[in-house]
């Protein structure tokens, strides 16, 4: 079967109409997103012979995706996360802005304003005491290797169940999440939980796509990040633990090679009680480093909805 229908007066007409082009209300960016997505839609369509009953299925997807909060799940799964990675990456690159650690996906699990913590803070709260302790250190240095004092590094994991605080109920308010700013030698220390990998709801529409596609939904270990300090690019990261069995074959394509980090059982008593520590730990170190730049815009986390930042955005002109 062949309908082609797109080239008609009558389509053309519609997506004009559906994209309120004939109106002088709304907004223009609006409209010509939409009219261009739309436009998209109807080809898809009309190019792979989508069938009502296919096309149903998706729109009740959709519905189910919005109820069980998880757009912003399947947004990673399907690489739309990092795409906006390679494209930052690339516009950096023509801004002369490349360099320092390597940028990688936010994810859709942090949670705004973490509890405070000078060079140090312990992280978990005592509760998982089955759970391998983790000494997390490293220092935040400039592109010539110095340090920097009083940068901020907001740092957030999941437990030894793959599970984040505040959307796991679980858990206490805040477990695992923390902010610490550096000392003088640019030095941030966490005692933290060795975390698990996470895993996609099993019977949620994420999992049920990705099963559509042959794929799984699990991520490496891993310990986000944002690192911030006036002068200097916010950085977006996160490291994968290494020899996880996830660690090159994440569901959200955020590992990078520069961002695999070892983590060290240390055994001697003596560098345990030297971070306060009776019992064998694991350690990981993570240095990281900042690209300067005057331009303020690029010295913060870019606005989207986080748990608990302001959910109010910028207002957005009415009329381009
Ligand atoms: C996570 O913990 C995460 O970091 C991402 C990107 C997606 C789902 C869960
Ligand atoms: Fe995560």
């Amino acid at each position: 079967m062949s309908i082609r229908t797109m080239q008609s007066a009558e389509v053309k007409e519609l997506l004009h109409k559906v994209a309120g082009f004939n109106k002088t209300g709304g907004n223009e960016r609006a409209k010509q997103v939409v009219h261009r997505v739309m436009h998209d839609v109807f080809q898809i369509i009309e190019d792979l012979d989508i069938t009502p009953e296919e096309f149903w299925q998706a729109v009740y997807y959709i519905n189910e995706l919005g109820q069980n909060s998880e757009a912003s799940l399947l947004a990673p799964g399907l690489g739309m996360d990092k795409y906006l990675d390679i494209r930052l990456d690339a516009e950096d690159e023509q801004a002369g802005l490349s360099g320092g650690t390597p940028r990688t996906i936010e994810g859709p699990l942090y949670v705004a304003g973490a509890p405070q913590h000078h060079a140090f803070a312990r992280m978990d709260d005592g509760t998982d005491s089955a759970a391998e302790v983790m000494i997390l250190t490293g220092q935040i240095l400039d592109q010539d290797g110095q340090p920097l004092a009083n940068a901020v590094v907001d740092v957030w994991h999941a437990d030894s169940k793959g599970g984040y605080s505040y959307f796991d109920r679980s858990q206490s308010e805040y477990n695992l999440r923390r902010r610490i700013t550096t000392d003088e030698q640019g030095r941030y220390t966490a005692r933290s939980i060795i975390p698990s990998g996470y895993g996609c709801p099993p019977e949620g529409p994420t999992q049920k796509l990705l099963n559509q596609l042959g794929r799984h939904g699990n991520r490496p270990a891993h310990i986000h990040f944002f690192i911030s300090k006036p002068g200097y690019k916010h950085l977006t990261t996160q490291i994968n633990l290494a020899g996880d069995e996830y660690t090159y074959d994440d569901f959200a394509f955020a590992t990078r090679d520069e961002l695999v980090v070892d983590a060290h059982r240390i055994e001697d008593p003596a560098e345990a009680a030297s971070f306060g520590l009776a019992q064998p730990f694991t350690k990981v170190e993570f240095n990281i480093q900042l690209v300067p730049t005057e331009r303020t815009e690029l010295q913060t986390r870019h606005q989207r909805q986080r748990a608990l930042e302001s959910e109010v955005t910028e207002s957005q002109p009415t009329t381009a």
